[in-house]
């Protein structure tokens, strides 16, 4: 019999096209469900220990069928711009909260115990702006991706008191690198200044460009995820997932220059309405559970593989 696979739901998509190469790297058998809705069939390897099942995580068959047979699952997929929630809430909320509820439901009907989830630092809203942003901090989800991650994650706590299950719940902080789409204005920052860069098109920034970010390599990233499927035990409680740095714009786009040698034009727009202007996880949880790479990939070194310099 084949070896049981894992179920990576938006594994088509950038992180977790990431994180299907660092499984397959590691011998594991992929199962992908991904609508395609951002996500790509060419972002996946041609390998034969990859299924992809194109479905919607909304579709509660569909995703019953996907963690039929799994021996873990990495939930990813979600409508994963801010932006389209704001415009589209129930649309998004489909997606975003009714897919976990499906994922939950498919694994306690399969036995299925073991699932990774990707939250966000967007539950955290404005709070612990300017100082390092600590899992307890209270909770203020501003928009409605923000509201359906929180809520996934009591889902999530719901269905390991009642059911068994084991969640690891991670939030995320800014995550870039290969795959990321650059294509709307929401996009990360990152793959949209290199994008402008490597083109040499005029780069736009909101403010002065002294905002700060916490910037995490993907692959610094899949391999955190990869230690939380393969945990014996799991310990309680969300996750921030961040490198604890704060990089300026203005830092960012000197990093980029240094690594290409040059810099096209960049001007200064208005400050983004509600942008956040310091945010930095406090790591210190993920650093006492899991193990980034020693060193961590920092910023100069990401861009430089991004880049492929
Ligand atoms: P992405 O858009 O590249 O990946 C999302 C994937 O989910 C895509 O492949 C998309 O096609 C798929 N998808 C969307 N809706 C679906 C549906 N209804 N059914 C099935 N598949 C669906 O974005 P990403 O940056 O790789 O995000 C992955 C996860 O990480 C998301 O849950 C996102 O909210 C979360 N996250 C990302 C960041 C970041 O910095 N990139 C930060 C915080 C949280
Ligand atoms: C991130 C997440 C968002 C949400 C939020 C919660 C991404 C892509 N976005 O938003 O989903 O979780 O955190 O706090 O991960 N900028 C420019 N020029 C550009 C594009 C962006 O100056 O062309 C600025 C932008 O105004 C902001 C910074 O770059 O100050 C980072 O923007 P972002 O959209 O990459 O990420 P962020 O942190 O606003």
């Amino acid at each position: 019999m084949a070896e049981a696979p894992i179920l990576v739901t938006g594994g088509a998509g950038f992180i977790g096209s990431n994180l299907v190469d660092a499984l397959l790297a590691r011998g594991y058998h992929v199962r992908v469900l991904d609508n395609l809705s951002t996500g790509k069939r060419s972002n996946l390897p041609q390998d034969a220990r990859v299924e992809l099942i194109v479905g919607d995580v909304a579709d509660a068959d569909c995703v019953h069928r996907a963690v039929d047979g799994c021996r873990a699952v990495v939930h990813l997929a979600a409508v994963a711009s801010v932006q389209a929630s704001v415009e589209d809430p129930l649309g998004t909320h489909r997606a975003n909260l009714i897919g976990t509820l499906n994922v939950c439901e498919g694994m306690r009907a399969a036995g299925v115990r073991r699932v990774v989830f990707a939250s966000s630092a967007a539950v955290y809203g404005n709070n612990g702006e300017g100082e390092a942003i600590g899992e307890d901090l209270p909770k203020a989800p501003l928009t409605p991706y923000a509201a359906d991650k929180l809520a996934s994650e009591h889902y999530l706590d719901f269905y390991r008191r009642q059911h068994g299950l084991e969640p690891v719940v991670f939030r995320f902080f800014n995550i870039y690198g290969p795959r990321q789409d650059p294509s709307s204005p929401y996009s990360g920052v990152i793959s949209i200044f290199t994008e402008r860069a490597q083109k040499s098109l005029p780069i736009s920034v909101f403010g002065d460009g002294e905002q700060t970010r916490d910037f995490l390599y993907v692959g610094d990233l899949v391999e955190v995820l990869v230690q939380a499927l393969e945990a014996p035990q799991v310990e309680q409680g969300a996750v921030n997932v961040g490198l604890a740095r704060a990089t300026s714009l203005n830092q960012l786009l000197q990093a980029i220059g240094a690594v290409l040698g040059q810099l096209p034009a960049i001007s200064h727009l208005p400050a983004r309405a509600g942008d956040i202007r310091h945010s930095r996880a406090d790591n210190s949880r993920l650093l006492s559970r899991y193990r980034l790479p020693e060193p961590p990939t920092d910023i100069r070194e990401g861009l430089a593989r991004l880049l492929g310099k």
